[in-house]
């Protein structure tokens, strides 16, 4: 039987290492990809999957990622992201929204153009983008990762016009507030008290429940594409309005 075969970016931590493991468990070979070796090859062996350590910034090491997986793939998950300070527009620091259209956008356009022709092999595949809430609202100090998040969403439906008639479906997810050990760390330079109170008196939701929903869009059946779906935890009715339990 052929045994499908799924690349996960960002596969370092957060909703790519829990989508790796849980498209493990639905049967899938998983491509770990991420900058960082040393997590994503730990990983690949509790998965039984591959590493692949690649900068997806960088188209050179995007073709010998695409040249590792070969000619034939079902499924990516472009995972890669992130967002770094939550400056308002007027104090924003243009290396910081540089690096975020980088690492959410550019590493989304290359590793996606480089892994079309695999994934148009054989019965075809899907592109599955982890956009975020973000990609559809504004919010303040958001502005840099709200830009980006957006072109996400827009690439997404851009290759879904443009690959119209071919065999690869193309998915979004957009999550709202996800607990994962990095997300907020990152945004906050490394501040764990405001990265910890942005989850203050809320359940949010966790990698595992991100990936549970990227698990079912991938595993319906090859004509049902699942544009889009936007899941937040029960707490969080829109960007602003969160309810919190008293701490
Ligand atoms: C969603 C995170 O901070 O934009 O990706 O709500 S946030």
């Amino acid at each position: 039987m052929h045994r499908r075969t799924a690349v996960v970016t960002g596969a370092s931590g957060g909703i790519g290492a829990a989508t790796a493991r849980r498209l493990s468990t639905e049967g899938f070979d998983v491509v770990c990809v991420a900058r960082r070796s040393e997590r994503i090859e730990v990983l690949a062996q509790e998965i039984g999957g591959r590493a692949v350590t690649c900068d997806l910034t960088d188209a050179d090491q995007v073709a010998t990622l695409a040249a590792a997986v070969g000619d034939s793939l079902d499924l990516l998950v472009n995972g890669a992201g992130g967002a770094i300070g939550l400056e308002p527009l007027e104090h924003a620091v243009a290396d910081d929204w540089r690096q975020m259209y980088e690492i959410n956008v550019i590493a989304t356009l290359q590793a996606t153009r480089a892994l079309l022709p695999a994934l148009e092999a054989d019965a075809g595949g899907t592109v599955l983008n982890v956009g975020s809430t973000a990609g559809r609202i504004a919010y303040e100090g958001g502005g840099g990762y709200t830009a980006a998040k957006h072109a996400v969403a827009v690439m997404t439906e851009t290759l879904r016009l443009e690959l119209s008639g071919r065999p690869v479906r193309v998915c979004e997810i957009a999550p709202g507030m996800v607990r994962t050990e990095e997300f907020s760390l990152t945004r906050f330079r490394g501040d764990a008290d405001r990265a910890d109170a942005v989850y203050a008196g809320v359940d949010p939701l966790e990698a595992d429940d991100v990936a549970d929903v990227i698990a079912w869009m991938a595993t319906r059946p090859a004509h049902v594409n699942v544009d889009l779906v936007v899941v937040k935890p029960l707490d969080q009715a829109s960007h602003h309005k969160v309810a919190r339990r008293p701490q």
